[in-house]
């Protein structure tokens, strides 16, 4: 349920209304906007009257919200959520680069890396430490060690580090990581999901393969509930039909998503175009679509990548696709 409130309320009445409700074990959230205050309400909420509410001098509308997120809703939260990662903001108009390879090798690949991508004007280096393989007898990433030279190169360039975290038990170690990704797979790790909501740092959830966008947000709905409000989503394709990409972006996401939630959206081509050279040709789509960033591979040797070379953009390539999205992004305004 949300409550509109009138232009400038009483807070003595604002209070007593928060008050009674809280009293109801409804949990309140207030958004103040530019034009309203907005009362997000969660929780049992079908023993409140809203005629009730209505009523009073200081509300000037009561909503039922049918979506089951609440704490995701554009309706609870009408203005843009800017989730601040380091020195970089993710969401509210600007186009966030964010880039790195698919797993941290050595210190002179990641560093050598985050130089040239802060070179190009990305803003967060991103690097894989726990990967998620499909095949138990793959490469599983460099662990703790990899962690430390993420760090290692935030300390070289000052960019603020994302890694995916594959279990809760890594969390310890991601104490000093700016940015938590949640992967595909793990979009609907429930558990996971809810031991990140009890902690303070952004998270950036990517899409499930399988997923609605009403089950990616709902699965965003278990961070919030939790108490942890920066939360951003990311698509990297969805399973299809069609085997030239290894997932089918679904760019409808970016502008469906943002009418239905004021989560910052972020869209990751190389997850799912699986081939560097198609990167560049549907990222630009990805920014006329209104995405707030783009998460891209770069690797400043793909041929001898330890994963994912293929897909990955040697430093040139980023270098010339960052310059035309950021010009782009301009021009759209
Ligand atoms: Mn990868």
């Amino acid at each position: 349920m949300i409550v509109v409130l009138k232009q400038n309320p009483n807070p003595a009445q604002l209070d007593s209304l928060i008050a009674w409700l809280e009293e109801k074990h409804i949990e309140v959230n207030k958004s103040v906007g530019t034009t309203h205050t907005i009362l997000g309400l969660v929780g049992d909420t079908a023993a409140i009257d809203p005629d009730l509410i209505s009523a009073l001098g200081i509300v000037e509308d009561v909503k039922r919200v049918q979506e089951p997120y609440k704490h995701a809703n554009r309706k609870f939260h009408p203005e843009a959520t800017v989730v601040q990662v380091g020195d970089a903001k993710i969401g509210g108009g600007t186009l966030t680069l964010m880039a790195g390879p698919c797993t941290v090798e050595s210190e002179a690949q990641i560093v050598e890396i985050a130089k040239r991508i802060k070179a190009s004007g990305a803003s967060i280096l991103r690097g894989g430490a726990f990967k998620p393989r499909t095949s138990p007898y793959s490469y599983q990433g460099m662990g703790e060690e990899g962690i430390a030279l993420l760090k290692t190169a935030r300390a070289e360039t000052g960019l603020p580090i994302a890694a995916e975290l594959t279990d809760s038990a890594q969390l310890p170690l991601f104490a000093d990581v700016d940015l938590i990704q949640v992967g595909a797979r793990n979009m609907q790790n429930f558990a996971l999901l809810g031991v990140l909501g009890r902690q303070e740092k952004p998270v950036m959830l990517m899409r499930g393969h399988c997923a609605t966008y009403e089950e990616w947000l709902m699965s965003a709905e278990y961070i919030m509930a939790g108490g942890n409000h920066n939360v951003i989503l990311c698509e990297g394709g969805i399973r299809s039909l069609e085997p030239s990409t290894r997932y089918a972006l679904d760019l409808a996401a970016v502008p469906i998503l943002r009418r239905l939630t004021h989560l910052p959206i972020l869209v990751d081509p190389s997850h799912a175009a699986s081939r560097s050279w198609l990167v560049p040709e549907i990222a630009p789509a990805a920014v006329a679509a209104g995405v707030d960033g783009i998460s891209a591979e770069v690797h400043n040797d793909p041929e001898h990548a330890v994963m994912d070379g293929p897909q990955s953009l040697d430093p040139d390539t980023f270098d010339a696709l960052a310059k035309k999205l950021t010009a782009l992004h301009d021009y759209l305004g």
